[in-house]
């Protein structure tokens, strides 16, 4: 198909000048073009705040290459939301051959330049429907150099286990080179292949082999939520931006506070930030929640009593909202 596209293109450009020196360099540049073109439809957009809840029916690029007995498969009903919400099921049978491995991936939408989408964490609900425990990572392949980044810690998921939130950051202290020919960051610049696996000895791509089964809902395109101003840290400029916007409904955005994506800023918002607030991305921060940090973000004494008193006003007005 895309052979078809490319010969088209050139075969067109060629028709269309006189000059067979002038149709070279025509049908030349045609190529190119529609070579690049070709290459650039190829690479997945990322984009910040995407959700694959798997609604549509479809697996959404999900796979595990073919031919594969067990590829990943929308089941209708059963997710975290039960009865009737879909979720996407990957079953690995273990033993030898195409479909042993717990791995599948992603080079659709899970593709491109997360630095420029600011995203650097993905999350969502998954489940262990079968027999064997399960170890979760995420692997991400790709820049110029083909390297191979994956989940230095896994996350357990226990045979049979209920549905589980997790929490993958894509950071450098979270992240482990298995193929190491480039920064994590050039990676992420270029990510060409995403991968869901569950590897219990250690940060792999290939997934184990083993007979299990996995679901999956409700994959997101994050950040460290609080951020609203995308600067890799929860402070009070992103508290500033929620309490402007604080009473929002249905037409927020993250830059304006909606943490949770569901277009309105209240409560729910505001512990989002408070739970990250003094947390940055990809290195050490305060922990979560401590409060002592707003206090130093402006200066003292004044601005930090007002800023604390500002944040126990906000928090008052939000409880009695939800109380009224
Ligand atoms: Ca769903
Ligand atoms: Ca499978
Ligand atoms: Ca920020
Ligand atoms: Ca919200």
């Amino acid at each position: 198909m895309q052979r078809n596209v490319l010969g088209f293109a050139a075969a067109h450009a060629a028709r269309t000048s006189r000059s067979p020196r002038r149709r070279n360099r025509a049908a030349l540049a045609a190529f190119l073009s529609a070579s690049l073109g070709a290459a650039g439809a190829a690479h997945g957009v990322i984009v910040f705040g995407q959700l694959d809840d798997f609604e549509n029916g479809t697996a959404m690029g999900w796979t595990e290459g073919f031919p594969t007995p067990n590829p990943p498969t929308n089941i209708p009903s059963g997710g975290p939301g039960g009865a009737g919400d879909n979720f996407l099921q990957n079953v690995s049978s273990g033993g030898a051959g195409a479909g042993s491995h717990q791995v599948m991936f992603n080079q659709t939408q899970w593709a491109g330049n997360y630095n420029a989408a600011g995203v650097t964490r993905i999350t969502g609900l998954m489940r262990n429907l079968g027999a064997t425990n399960l170890f979760m990572r995420l692997a991400v392949q790709g820049g110029m150099l083909n390297s191979n980044y994956a989940s230095s810690n896994a996350i357990p998921l226990p045979a049979g286990s209920a549905w589980t939130p997790v929490t993958f950051d894509l950071t450098p202290s979270a992240m482990t080179a298995v193929i190491a020919n480039e920064p994590l960051s050039d990676v992420l610049s270029n990510v060409l292949t995403l991968r869901i696996l569950s590897a219990q000895a250690g940060p792999d791509f290939r997934g184990d082999v083993v007979a299990a089964t996995l679901g999956v809902d409700n994959l997101r395109a994050l950040r460290l939520q609080g951020d609203a101003n995308f600067d890799g840290r929860v402070n009070l400029n992103d508290f500033n931006v929620l309490a402007a916007n604080f009473g929002t409904t249905g037409t927020a955005t993250w830059q304006t506070g909606d943490f949770n994506f569901d277009g309105n800023v209240n409560l729910n918002d505001f512990n989002l930030l408070a739970a990250n607030f003094g947390q940055v991305i990809a290195r050490p921060g305060v922990s979560g929640g401590d409060w002592s940090a707003l206090a130093s973000a402006v200066p003292e004494p004044v601005g930090g009593c007002a800023a604390l008193g500002a944040l126990a006003a906000l928090g008052t007005r939000c409880r009695r909202r939800y109380q009224e």
